[in-house]
This record gives C-alpha cells, structure tokens and sequence, in this order.
C-alpha cells in the first residue's frame, strides 16, 4: 500500500484546515499514520488517491447502510436536485419522510429535522427542558452525543480518542446543569436524583457506540424509565447511531424500554446531512412555532437530503429479514477475529447489535467507558494499521463501532478475517 498522494494531500489540508480534516476523529491520530484521502465509493469498496481499495466497515461513521453509491439512492437524490438544491420554504418530501419515521416508532408523533445529530440532541434537550421547566440533565460518561456545550463533558468517541473527555472552551456555566453517571450503574442515577433539584431529562446511548459497542443492559434502561417516570424526568434515547442500524428502530425494536424522546441521523440521510428529534405530541407542541421553545435551521429539512433519507428508509421498510442478515454477517467477523486472537495468544472481547460490531483487545468484559477506558489502545493501534495495509478500513478509534452493509458480502467478510489473523500473528510476536 503506497499513501504518498494522501501524505501531500494531508500535508496541504493541514496548511488550512485545523488539523487537516473537518472533524478530529477522521485524522487518525489515535492510531498513527496517514488517513487516505478518500477517491470515491463503490458498494462495500472505498477507494482512496493513491489507488488503493478497501473493504469499507465505517460507511461514513455509520450512515449508508446500504453501501456507497446505493443505485436507488443516488437516482432519489438526482432526481431531486433536477428540482433545485433548497428552498428555505415547506416542502412535501419531509412530510413523506417524517410520516415514515412516526410510522416506524411507536414513541414519536411528531418529528423536526436537522442538519446533523448534534443539532438534534441540542434541540432535544433544549424541548425536555422547556417542557419539564428544569435546567439539570444526566448523561453518562463515554456517551457521545455531538459537540453541543452542555454535553461535551466525559464524552465518548472523538472526545475520548484524545483523552479529552471535557473540552477547553466550555465555561463551567454551561456544564454545571450536567450531572454525568456510570454507564449500566443504576445506582450512580440515583445519587444523580437525589443530588439535583430537578432533572429534566437523562440522555443515553441505549446502545453506546461512542465508546466501542457497549450495549445497556435491559434492566438498566428498566432502571432508568423507573427513574424517570418517579422524578418526572424525560428519557431520552439518542439513536443518532443505533438508530435503523441495531434494528429498524434501533434500540428500541430490541428492548422493552420506550423512551420519551429519540434522537436521529445518520442512515435517515443516508450520506446527506440529516438529523432529527421526535417524541409524544404534547412534548412537540411545546416547540417553536406551535409553542414557546425557539429551535431553526437553515437547511433543515433539505429536500435533497430528504429525497436521499427517504430512499433510504423506503428500502429498510422493504427488507424485513435485513437485519438478521447483517447481523449474522457481524457475528461471523466477530467471530472470526475472536478466533483469531485467540491463535495470537492476543485477549479480545466482541459484541454485535443488529449491523453494528465492536471489539476491544481486553481480557476482561466491557460494560461501561471506565472498562473501555482500561483496553489495550496500542495493541489496537497497530491492528488497524495493519488492517489498512491489508485493505480494510476499521474505524480510526476503539471507542468507536463498526458497521455491516448491505453491500459487505460474505467474500469480504471472508477476506477480512484472513486479513486478521495474519496482522494479529504479528502481533502477537
Ligand atoms: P453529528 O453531529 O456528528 O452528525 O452527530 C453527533 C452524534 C450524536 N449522537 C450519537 C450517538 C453519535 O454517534 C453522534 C456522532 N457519531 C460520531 C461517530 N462516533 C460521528 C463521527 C465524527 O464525529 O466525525
């Protein structure tokens, strides 16, 4: 594998955009090396400037589910722009999608769009706040859920990635409502209620990606609609990532737990920049213009971004068995690696929801971001080195998922493992 077109390429972004790149995670600097400058996309392939190929397992952080360069995809969103790239005005397409997704969630009645998950979860907690008429929210450490002030604090992904969980630039001011717990530790909740004097809402991951894949288990987010509903606190899924992507209504088509708000992005713009939040009507009616709570976008709503959401989404609606598939596809690398760092003498623990997979290179369990906190980063450092110069592309962090496409085929699949056992017998030299 040659890099030398994306070493100047990096050297010339470096030279006028921060760090290179347009968002910290993409610039590879937890695992070292170059990030290739990427070419263009095809089906499960990306291929980057300098001609190499890879077996994509990021899809965008997430997003295209149904690979790069979807045929169905691409011709909703040409059709769209035959018609203009924006309006600024109501346009038909985001009723079609938003009857789509208060179809498809039995907790959403209405919906507003966005231009990105942050956007979405700063708006959602900006409702449940003028809803409740409380200033204090949970969330929990490794829990990522966009750059927004209040919730840049403990926070997984790119956050942690550089071990700066809480950023510089954030006046305590616009922390100090935040009061952070453990993930999967009920009682870490509890001290949370008892200390505040009014919670608004708690925020979770119920299927944390932003810290490698660390589910919550069922009796937690039990333990958290408890809470919630004794204290009048709203609970708010965030499905940014989890969203269509561990099952057609992510955490929620697999747990009992209903939320009383979610949070959306990713597949629902299918690559285009698309966010959205929903709950119960009476929550929704608070919201500008309808009730008090301002909240805009220029570009919310983009019918573009609408047309590629909506094919998007017309396409998983059509496929019942797809998450089955993606998830035995999942099962199966995961398994695959597991094989192979057990032949490399190298501990490994993996889990898998729906399309989404993760693994830490740890001998013990994971099951909340001070467990994360404690896997073998550097180990993982050189596997995805080493992965990349066998052609395929794993996410740049162990706090991050990885995901299955309709387009990763089992050959892929297959050739993914062949490429792990051989990084992993260097390895573990
Ligand atoms: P965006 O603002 O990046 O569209 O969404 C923020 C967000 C909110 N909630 C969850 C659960 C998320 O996973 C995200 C964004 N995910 C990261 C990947 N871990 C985006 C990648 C990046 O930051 O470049």
């Amino acid at each position: 594998m040659g890099y030398e077109k994306s070493i100047e390429a990096f050297e010339a972004a470096f030279k006028v955009i921060p760090g290179g790149v347009d968002s910290p995670v993409r610039a590879f600097k937890s695992v070292g090396g170059t990030p290739p400058f990427i070419a263009r996309g095809e089906g499960g392939y990306l291929y980057d400037i300098d001609g190499n190929s890879y077996i994509d397992y990021v899809q965008s952080w997430g997003p295209l589910i149904f690979g790069h360069n979807d045929a169905d995809i691409k011709a909703a969103v040409l059709a769209a722009v035959e018609n203009g790239l924006s309006f600024g005005a109501p346009t038909t397409i985001e009723t079609e999608l938003a009857i789509e997704i208060v179809g498809m969630f039995d907790t959403i009645d209405k919906v507003r769009f966005v231009s990105s998950g942050t956007e979405a979860v700063m708006s959602a907690l900006r409702l449940a706040r003028g809803f409740t008429g409380r200033d204090d929210i949970v969330k929990f450490t490794g829990c990522y859920h966009g750059h927004s002030d209040s919730l840049l604090v403990q926070a997984g992904s790119g956050a942690a990635t550089f071990g700066n969980p809480s950023s510089p630039g954030v006046p305590a001011d616009l922390t100090k409502h935040t009061l952070l717990a453990q993930y999967n530790n009920i009682e870490s909740v509890k001290k949370c209620f008892a200390d505040s004097e009014g919670i608004a809402c708690v925020i979770i991951e119920p299927i944390a990606g932003n810290m490698g894949l660390v589910p919550a288990t069922e009796e937690f987010l039990e333990g958290l609609r408890a809470l919630c509903d004794e204290y009048g606190a709203l609970l708010i899924f965030d499905e940014v990532m989890s969203g269509f992507r561990a099952s057609l209504t992510g955490a929620q088509g697999i747990s009992t737990v209903k939320p009383d708000m979610v949070t959306l992005g990713k597949v629902i713009g299918a690559g285009m920049p698309v966010g959205a939040f929903g709950a119960r009507a009476e929550i929704m009616a608070m919201l500008s213009p309808e009730g008090p709570v301002y909240q805009a976008g220029t570009l919310s709503g983009n019918p573009v971004a609408m047309a590629a959401g909506l094919a998007s989404l017309k396409k998983l609606k059509a496929a019942p068995g797809l998450y089955d598939e993606l998830n035995s596809r999942a099962v199966k690398l995961m398994k695959g690696f597991e094989e192979a760092a057990a032949e490399a003498g190298l501990g490994l623990v993996t889990d898998t929801r729906g399309s989404m997979f993760g693994f830490f290179f740890s001998d013990k369990p994971i099951h909340s971001f001070e467990d994360a906190l404690g896997n073998d980063t550097a180990t993982f450092a050189k596997f995805h080195q080493g992965m990349l110069n066998e052609g395929v592309y794993l996410a740049c962090s162990s706090f991050e998922a990885g995901f299955i496409s309709t387009a990763t085929s089992d050959e892929m699949i297959e050739a993914t493992i062949a490429a792990a056992r051989k990084v992993m017998q260097n390895l573990g030299k």
